[in-house]
């Protein structure tokens, strides 16, 4: 069967269940996150065989996690790390409608990824390799094994694609920008935010940020606008899509869905119209459900969005 190859950090996750000030709502509750787990999940729900390669901490979190992508029909290819701990993540929620996200993961068993952590073959034997450009910002050994996995794929012919997903607690824009237009370039296919893509192309107009990622080498810059839909850059289409609209609960891991919406089209060999479709589908079904991963959709559950009686019967 065709698999998706994923690489990087997942970590344990402490959600504040009541909005409000952390030091007086204090109840919380345990989960997990990673935005490349994150696209697994989804891609696993959406029918496509996904394997998630990482470290983890021989403790709690570790245990938790793997056995949750295990529930979830991913593929897990672990390297147990007993010399560091499985990093943590805390979402706080000022407001209902917000979240601040707190890391505590420098120095953890995610972030101590290495390139020989990728078993041999793994790679070469995928349909697709997914890296995201959080994994490059956690240590020299982790931005190494995401280079080797699109190396290693671009050289056995495997397609591959990088989600640029800045995240600014880890390093600084300029920073980010060269390191990911380096990496962009070894890439088939790119996702990136408006304001992500701005950090590599510069400041400019949706359109032209996509043709300025394209530039680097990808034939396909997909730029994800959140609430304003998508705006693609395909071979010689274009394609702007309307998002679906929706009252969101968390929209953590909204991204995550809209890339492995696209990418369950993209290797079916779905047409462009078909591939935004079920990409803004996947990131606003997303937005529906508080946890980074736990609203990712089936496809039956696409319906929900266009039900107009709310109660199904
Ligand atoms: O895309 C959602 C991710 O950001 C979240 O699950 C946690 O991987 C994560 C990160 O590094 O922020």
């Amino acid at each position: 069967l065709p698999y998706v190859v994923t690489l990087g950090e997942s970590m344990g996750l402490l959600r504040q269940q009541v909005p409000g000030r952390l030091v007086t709502q204090r109840a919380m509750e345990f989960g997990f996150g990673g935005a490349e787990s994150n696209v697994a999940i989804a891609l696993s729900r959406l029918g496509v065989e996904a394997v998630w390669c990482g470290r983890l901490g021989t403790d709690s979190p570790g245990e938790l996690i793997a056995r949750e992508l295990r529930a979830e029909g991913v593929h897990p290819r672990i390297v147990w790390d007993a010399a560091a701990p499985t990093g943590l993540m805390l979402k706080e929620r000022p407001t209902a409608g917000t979240s601040r996200v707190v890391y505590y993961r420098s120095g953890s068993a995610g972030s101590r990824l290495a390139p020989d952590d990728l078993p041999a073959g793994l790679i070469e034997g995928a349909a697709l390799v997914h890296v995201t450009g959080i994994t490059p910002a956690l240590s020299g050994s982790a931005d190494a094994a995401v280079e080797s996995a699109l190396r290693r794929a671009c050289a056995a012919g495997v397609p591959t694609s990088i989600d640029l997903n800045y995240r600014s607690a880890l390093w600084g824009a300029a920073a980010a920008g060269a390191r990911l237009s380096e990496l962009v370039a070894l890439a088939d296919l790119v996702f990136a935010g408006d304001d992500e893509a701005a950090l590599v192309a510069g400041a400019r107009p949706v359109a032209e940020l996509a043709a300025e990622l394209r530039r680097l080498g990808p034939r396909e810059a997909v730029i994800k606008l959140g609430e304003r839909g998508c705006y693609v850059s395909a071979g010689d289409e274009t394609l702007t899509r309307a998002a679906v609209p929706v009252t969101a609960v968390d929209t953590v891991g909204a991204g995550d869905a809209f890339v492995a919406g696209y990418l369950a089209e993209w290797l079916a060999g779905a047409p462009l119209a078909q591939r935004c479709d079920t990409a803004v589908r996947a990131g606003a079904f997303a937005c529906l459900t508080a946890g980074d991963w736990e609203g990712l959709p089936r496809r039956a559950d696409f319906a929900l969005l266009d039900a107009g009686d709310p109660v199904q019967r």
